[in-house]
C-alpha cells in the first residue's frame, strides 16, 4: 500500500494534506509554525521530472492511470519556462522568446524511483497571430478535447500574463471547462511574470484574477524571482495525492465537422 505524508492543517490554504509535515517538536508550547506543511517534498518530487513523450495529436496521447496536470494559456505566458522552473530544471520543456515554441502535447513523468505516480502536460498555447489560420483552428480544436476528454486529467494550471490580463481565449477556455471544474477537476490561475509588476498592481491582478477564477485559486508566480514555488509546488502535490479525489468525467468531444472549442 502506498503511504503519503501525513496531512497538515495550515492557516492561510486548506491544505489538509500537503506533503512533508516538518517534525513536531519535541518541546511542548512551540509555535503553530511546526505544524506548517514543508514544500521540500514537494519540491523534491517536482525535481525528478522526466520527459515521457509528445503528442502532436490527440490520439497519439498514451491513455494514462495517474493524474495529469496540464499547463495552458495563451502563447508567450510563460507555461515551458514554469514547468522548468518548477521541476527545477534548465531544459526539460522548451522555452522561448519567440511565441508558438511549444507545438505538441509534451507530457512530464514525476514520481521517486523511477516510480510514475503523476503526469505534467506542456500544452502549446493559443492566440499567436503568425500561426496560419488552418493550424489555428486544428490546434484549437485538439486543445478543447484534450481538456473535455482526457480521463486522467485531475487539473489545469491556466497561465496568464496579468499586464495582459484575461484575454478572450482565455475566457473561451474558462468556459470550455467550467463543467469539469463543478465535476472536481481542480484549477488555478497562475499569474505569471509578476516580477514585471508593482506590488500594488499584483495585488490588483490578483483580486481580480480571484474573481474570475471561478471556483478555482488564483496565485501569483515569477520564474525570474521564484516567487509562489513553494505554493505552486505544494498545490500540485496535493491535487495529484489527495486521496478520494475523483478525476473529473471526462465530456463527449466536439466533433471535427463543428467548430472549433477555441477561436
Ligand atoms: N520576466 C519574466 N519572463 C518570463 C517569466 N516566465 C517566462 N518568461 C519569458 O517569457 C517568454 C515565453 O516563455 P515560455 O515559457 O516559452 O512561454 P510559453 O507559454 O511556453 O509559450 P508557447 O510555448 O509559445 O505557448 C520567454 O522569453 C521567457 O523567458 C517570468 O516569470 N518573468
Ligand atoms: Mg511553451
Amino acid at each position: 500500500m502506498t503511504h503519503h505524508p501525513t496531512p497538515a492543517p495550515s492557516n492561510d490554504s486548506p491544505s489538509h494534506d500537503a506533503p512533508g509535515l516538518k517534525s513536531p517538536t519535541p518541546h511542548a508550547g512551540k509555535t503553530p509554525d511546526s505544524l506548517k506543511p514543508d514544500p521540500k517534498i514537494a519540491h523534491g518530487w517536482l525535481h525528478t521530472a522526466r520527459f515521457l513523450t509528445t503528442a502532436p495529436q490527440l490520439e497519439h496521447l498514451p491513455a494514462l492511470d495517474v493524474p495529469e496536470v496540464a499547463f495552458v494559456g495563451r502563447s508567450n505566458a510563460g507555461k515551458s519556462t514554469c514547468i522548468n522552473t518548477l521541476t527545477q530544471q534548465k531544459r526539460l520543456a522548451f522555452a522561448s522568446k519567440t511565441p508558438g515554441r511549444t507545438q505538441s502535447i509534451n507530457l512530464f513523468s514525476l514520481g521517486k524511483q523511477g516510480v510514475t505516480d503523476a503526469v505534467l502536460a506542456d500544452l502549446p498555447g493559443y492566440g499567436y497571430a503568425a500561426v496560419p489560420r488552418e493550424a489555428k483552428l486544428r490546434w484549437q480544436r485538439v486543445m478543447g478535447n484534450y481538456l473535455l476528454t482526457r480521463e486522467n486529467l485531475r487539473g489545469v494550471v491556466l497561465l496568464i500574463d496579468p499586464r495582459l490580463g484575461l484575454t478572450e481565449l482565455d475566457e473561451i477556455l474558462l468556459e470550455v471547462i467550467r463543467p469539469r471544474v463543478e465535476e472536481g477537476l481542480k484549477f488555478l490561475v497562475l499569474l505569471t511574470k509578476s516580477d514585471k509588476l508593482n506590488h500594488a498592481e499584483s495585488q490588483k491582478a490578483l483580486s481580480i484574477a480571484r474573481l474570475q477564477s471561478g471556483g478555482g485559486e488564483a496565485r501569483l508566480f515569477s520564474a525570474l524571482k521564484k516567487k509562489g514555488l513553494d505554493e505552486v509546488a505544494l498545490l500540485l502535490w496535493k491535487w495529484t495525492h489527495e486521496a478520494g479525489t475523483p478525476s473529473a468525467r471526462p465530456i463527449t468531444p466536439v466533433p471535427d465537422d463543428e467548430p472549433p472549442a477555441l477561436d
